[in-house]
């Protein structure tokens, strides 16, 4: 179903039908995110207000409507996870307004893990390190980002979508059955290194 995440009538339909199809919900999966391309360059002092407040509502509010449609589905417990960046937590070269915004979605993470935990629903994050795709071949400089990290982390080597995915279904199953609120990095270790 399209779901517009800045509409909350789209929101809202994309759950009466899942009530109607499925009856309930074990799992949900956030992945989304949205600045405008010239708030993601430059001084981040010249963010707009408007700017600002667009990142802020695709890449963060849209957590806590979906988690409020989640919360009465998952009528026996269940786990919501969505996807972050160190830019954050750390101040990574233009990432600038999405590295607020990710820091209100990580903080998201944590008062919705504390609401929805009496209703046994797990809210965690995943912070994955940067990787190659069609989205992120718009962002000027990640190739050398890129680099960076298979000079630096641990590993020696970025992370592959199918990593991300699989600590996804970890988070999802009931193999983390006692963790919630975290933010758990997949990141061939990138974030330990201080030099
Ligand atoms: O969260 C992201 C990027 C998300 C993103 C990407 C785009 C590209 C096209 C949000 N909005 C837009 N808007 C567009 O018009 N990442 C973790 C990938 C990323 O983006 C960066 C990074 C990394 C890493 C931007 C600057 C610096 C590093």
């Amino acid at each position: 179903m399209p779901c517009n995440v800045q509409d909350e009538a789209q929101v809202e339909a994309v759950f009466e039908t899942i009530q109607k199809e499925w009856g309930r919900l074990d799992i949900l999966i956030h992945c989304l995110a949205f600045a405008n391309r010239d708030d993601l360059t430059g001084d981040f002092s010249s963010t707009s207000r408007a700017g600002f407040q667009l990142a802020l509502d695709i890449s963060a509010y849209s957590l806590v409507a979906l988690a409020r449609g989640a919360k009465s589905l998952m009528t026996e417990g269940g786990s919501i996870v969505t996807l972050t960046y160190l830019g954050g937590v750390r101040v990574v070269p233009n990432y600038n307004v999405m590295g607020i915004a990710k820091a209100a979605l990580e903080m998201n993470v944590r008062y919705l893990a504390a609401e929805l935990g009496p209703n046994n629903i797990r809210v965690n994050g995943i912070s994955a390190g940067p990787i190659r795709t069609l989205a992120s071949s718009a962002v000027g400089g990640i190739l050398d980002m890129i680099h960076h990290v298979e000079d630096i982390a641990p590993l020696r080597r970025t992370v592959t979508q199918t990593e991300v995915g699989n600590a996804t279904a970890f988070l999802c199953s009931d193999l983390s059955s006692g963790i919630t609120g975290q933010i758990l990095y997949v990141d061939s270790g990138y974030c330990i290194m201080g030099m």
